[in-house]
């Protein structure tokens, strides 16, 4: 077990030695520690220096990850071994963003032309939309593009689209239906013409509930205008993994677009399901964002951990997660394109590292993932900070800050900045008693003005906000939570907690539709609410 080892235990006693330590303590002995503590690499240049830890911190950490393998684990997944060893798969999205020469073997069989021929159609299928060479079925130019996915199939996609949309044409617009709920669909849909619109449907095994009843309603929409099922092959792409569904649901095969069962969902951004990403920002800048994941993988792959930017932000959400129990990370984009980062970053690491056994099986005796949240800046400033400045809780916070704003205007860049920076130095450094009397503040008010201050943060400054940015900065957070899995020794791949919900829902469906009064067989609560909900639905 993970506390059992020399590493674990060597922590633990710095620990006590740290944990009480300002931070003001530790740059005011140590004028070089912003130097010391700030690692550069394409292009990303982390300061780490307002974490509370020495340089002895970094070298405990970095032996706990020796100890327990993280070299290996990084070649045995960039070498396409079966890691996802719950679902007997490699785990190879590294592989979606190989270059066309490169070789990655699964099951003896290298997979980058495979990757670089589905990226060639869907270059191809996106030019053709791009230009309008592709026509609806009645010869109108296509107008918008609505993905439907969910999961894995929906929040990459969302979140790219979002983050690169100074990229994007503006000609077709682009919509995203994901929920169950007909609100969803409805919404995304309201106003468009069918005859101009063009449905992705994006999931990889093409039988999930949510984007299967969205893609049928999607069929029945558009039929209803186009009247004609043969309208579907201009009006409807796919992509996933299980062609024969995709045939049975009408969707000509040569609209698929196809990857495999070593693409797991949350990590699937940047394979076809990248397709409406491809569409809005065109093949170039597709190909240049995973130009940048590509070049971060080979950072993760190759750099030595004290210089390894995901290795690095791994190890701290582990020391501030074990040690200092933090329960959660904020992650504070200060760019308005990056505002469904945070949604995006909250499925990518919890579903990931959500768990509580051991790839042996045996209970962790130790926390997991923290949790993830976040919202971009300024405006979170305006409200939840005040429970990071002064609440009773650790949170560890991610600020991302560009040096170059895609959309200069005035003053905003500069006051945007100076914000991410004031908030980490207030985190750091806060406000003593002494300060805030000297202002003149009464004594009775002076506790509530006081600013303890010694909460940690990363912050990250980038030139500009490009599609090769947005492929690094994917990628950090990928490795970053790879190697906090591979710390816990856990399997960041699988995700058997979504099962049993989704099984539950599909028995309890038949009950609130059937016309007769189902024989509810439930817990009480469970009885009691379905019995209401049929009851109110009726009236
Ligand atoms: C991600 C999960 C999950 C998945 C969705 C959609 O890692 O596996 O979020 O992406 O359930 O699945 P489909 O793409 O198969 O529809």
């Amino acid at each position: 077990m993970l506390t059992d080892l020399a590493a674990w235990k060597t922590l633990s006693e710095h620990y006590g030695k740290i944990q009480s330590v300002h931070l003001r303590t530790l740059f005011a002995n140590d004028p070089k520690r912003a130097q010391k503590f700030t690692v550069e690499a394409l292009g990303i240049c982390l300061d780490y220096s307002k974490n509370r830890i020495t340089q002895g911190t970094v070298e405990l950490l970095a032996n706990l990850a020796e100890e327990c393998g993280l070299r290996d684990r990084i070649d045995a997944m960039f070498r396409g071994d079966k890691i996802n060893i719950t679902e007997n798969r490699a785990v190879l999205h590294t592989a979606l963003r190989a270059p066309r020469d490169a070789s990655v073997q699964v099951d003896g069989k290298n997979v980058v032309p495979d990757v670089h021929a589905v990226l060639d159609r869907m270059s191809a299928f996106a030019d053709r939309v791009r230009s309008g060479a592709w026509t609806g079925y009645t010869g109108k130019r296509i107008r918008t593009v609505v993905n439907i996915g969910i999961g894995g199939s929906d929040l990459g996609p969302v979140m790219a689209y979002e983050a690169l949309r100074h990229y994007a044409t503006r000609d077709i617009a682009f919509r995203f239906v994901s929920n169950i709920d007909g609100t969803d669909f409805a919404e995304a849909t309201h106003g468009l013409d069918p005859e101009e619109t063009l449905f992705i449907v994006s999931s990889k095994t093409f039988t999930t509930l949510e984007t299967m009843t969205n893609a049928h309603t999607a069929k029945a929409w558009a039929l209803a205008t186009l009247k004609d099922e043969a309208a579907v092959a201009k009006h409807f792409a796919a992509v996933s993994t299980n062609a024969k569904e995709v045939a049975k649901f009408g969707i000509d095969t040569a609209n698929m677009f196809g990857f495999w069962d070593w693409v797991g969902g949350r990590y699937s951004m940047d394979s076809a399901i990248g397709l409406s990403t491809m569409l809005a920002v065109g093949p170039d800048n597709f190909r240049a964002m995973l130009a940048g994941f590509h070049a971060m993988d080979e950072h993760f792959r190759t750099a030595p951990f004290e210089k390894n930017i995901p290795v690095l932000m791994g190890l701290l959400c582990v020391w501030y997660d074990n040690f200092f129990g933090a329960d959660t990370v904020a992650v504070l984009p200060y760019d308005q394109y990056l505002k469904r980062f945070p949604a995006y970053l909250q499925q990518l690491t919890m579903e990931s590292n959500g768990k509580s056994v051991t790839l042996a099986g045996e209970r962790v005796t130790y926390e997991t993932s923290q949790i993830y949240w976040g919202e971009p800046g300024t405006n979170g400033q305006h409200s939840f900070y005040q429970l990071i400045h002064q609440g009773t809780k650790l949170i560890p916070c991610d600020f991302i800050g560009f040096a170059r704003s895609l959309n200069p205007l005035g003053r905003h860049h500069d006051l945007l900045m100076a914000n991410v920076f004031a908030q980490a130095e207030a985190l750091a450094f806060g406000k003593t008693v002494e300060q805030v009397k000297a202002e003149g503040t009464p004594d009775w008010l002076a506790p509530h003005r006081v600013f303890e201050g010694n909460r940690p943060s990363n912050t990250f400054l980038i030139e500009e906000l490009t599609p090769e940015v947005l492929g690094k900065l994917i990628a950090m957070y990928e490795h970053s939570v790879f190697t906090q899995g591979a710390i816990w020794g856990i399997n960041p791949f699988d995700q058997w907690g979504v099962e049993l919900g989704k099984v539950l829902a599909m028995r309890i469906a038949p009950e609130l539709e059937s016309a007769e009064a189902p024989e509810l067989k439930h817990d009480a609560s469970t009885n009691a609410l379905i019995a209401r909900y049929r009851g109110l639905k009726r009236q």
